[in-house]
């Protein structure tokens, strides 16, 4: 950053600041991860220099299929761009098995929007989950483009297993009967079975949307069901279990192709972010090898080992545990004392633990305090980190929880943790080039 530091010291201080608390924190947000440094070079390319509104192919009226020939840019100039994004959608096709690749969004909200606009009209009723269950803001929250012009009808988790009650949500499909039905989660530790949502969906004749942004890169290994042979469209974004760089993409049915190429550009998106979508094709290339699907495999051992534990040291996770990269620890009422969701995640920063509170099913606390914390493996995992480590990040968490009101005993934990991650280097070049 030897530009940034000269030109502009503040900008300069704040991301090497960042730099290093990537590297000296433990990072259990299940959402976020560390991508390589070839994904980080092409995000931080020229790339970002190119305006490219279209697509680097065009429908051919004659077979009313993409045909890579026909030039489809309203921009001159796109020649090299065009064999980014190509590389991108050839790679995210070959990874998911996809019939229709849309690499351009730049968020997981904004692939939602493009999709529903792609097979729903505005005032059609969605069946999705509910946020305080583990579902999405673009699920259909009053505060998102989902809740202002969709008619939305959630479903929840069993009271008892907290998981996904398949008869429950059928029977509310029944009666609703739905234009669409959504799943998805963003804190939901247990498999989704697919197959199971598009009988109800084919039974009420409604659209199936899949979000599987949490999951993807579970999925591109091969274990997790694949949402391809069920789902009409998939949404997903590409930097969490997938670790690619932050931005959206959209895999779907020929049959649907137009519809959600057209709501992407320019139904809700101008000009995509050309160096992003080069980082993405770095990011899918390495997802299709054999060193990938062993990171997935490591995640999710990862993640049963650490809910292992901490269900050893009694807390409370929903649902009793994890199938994923992802738990929650319930950690009970405000009448039951003990730290709220909002205290916990301050708690664990201040030992330089990042993760995030979360609210839980039927959760008594507002949003904003919550009564759970989220916790994942992808980026500990990226980092080299097993199931011995699992133990102790248990430990770290246990003696945060037990020690939340000692400030004292907190700023001690932080510094065993950074001795802990300073075993397991991260962009260690990055930081040396920056001493
Ligand atoms: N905000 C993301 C998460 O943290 O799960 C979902 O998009």
């Amino acid at each position: 950053m030897k530009f940034l530091k000269k030109q502009d010291p503040e900008l300069y201080a704040a991301m090497h600041s960042e730099l290093k608390r990537q590297s000296e924190n433990l990072e259990m947000i299940a959402s976020e991860n560390f991508v390589s440094r070839a994904v980080l070079e092409a995000a931080g390319s020229v790339l970002t220099n190119k305006y490219a509104e279209g697509y680097p192919y065009r429908w051919s009226k004659k077979t009313d299929k993409i045909n890579y020939k026909l030039y489809g840019r309203y921009y001159g100039g796109c020649e090299f761009i065009d064999e980014a994004e190509k590389l991108a959608i050839e790679r995210a096709k070959e990874i998911f098995g996809a019939e229709h690749a849309n690499v351009q969004p730049h968020s997981g909200s904004q692939a939602n929007m493009a999709a529903y606009f792609a097979i729903i009209n505005p005032g059609d009723t969605i069946l999705s989950l509910e946020l305080s269950h583990g579902g999405h803001l673009t699920h259909g929250h009053p505060l998102s483009f989902s809740g202002s012009l969709f008619n939305i009808v959630p479903y929840g988790v069993n009271k008892e297993t907290e998981q996904f009650d398949y008869d429950e949500i059928r029977k509310i499909a029944l009666e609703v009967k739905p234009q669409m039905i959504l799943t998805g989660a963003s804190a939901y530790p247990r498999k989704i079975d697919f197959a199971k949502f598009r009988e109800i969906a084919d039974e009420v004749n409604a659209k199936f949307v899949v979000d599987m942004a949490h999951i993807a890169g579970l999925i591109a290994a091969g274990l997790h069901q694949s949402p391809i042979a069920y789902a009409d469209i998939i949404t997903t974004t590409t930097h969490k279990t997938l670790r690619g760089p932050r931005g959206g993409m959209i895999l779907c049915k020929e049959e649907y192709a137009k519809a959600v190429d057209r709501w992407v550009f320019p139904g809700t998106q101008g000009g995509p972010l050309m160096h992003i979508i080069a980082a993405k094709a770095a990011a899918f290339k390495e997802a299709l090898t054999p060193e990938f699907k062993e990171y997935q495999k490591q995640i999710i051992i990862n993640a049963t080992s650490l809910a292992q534990t901490l269900s050893e040291k009694d807390f409370n996770l929903v649902s009793g545990g994890t199938d994923t990269h992802l738990m929650l620890i319930n950690l009970g009422t405000e009448e039951e004392g003990g730290p709220s969701g909002k205290k916990m995640e301050g708690c664990l920063d201040k030992a330089g633990i990042t993760a995030n509170k979360n609210t839980v099913p039927f959760d008594t606390r507002k949003p904003f305090v919550a009564s759970g914390i989220r916790l994942g493996t992808p980026a500990v995992t990226t980092r080299g980190m097993k199931e011995e480590q699992m133990k102790q990040i248990a430990e770290f968490i246990s003696q945060v929880h037990i020690n939340y009101q000692d400030e004292e005993k907190l700023f001690a934990i932080k510094k065993e943790v950074r001795e802990f991650c300073s075993q397991f280097p991260l962009y260690a070049d990055l930081l040396n080039e920056n001493k």
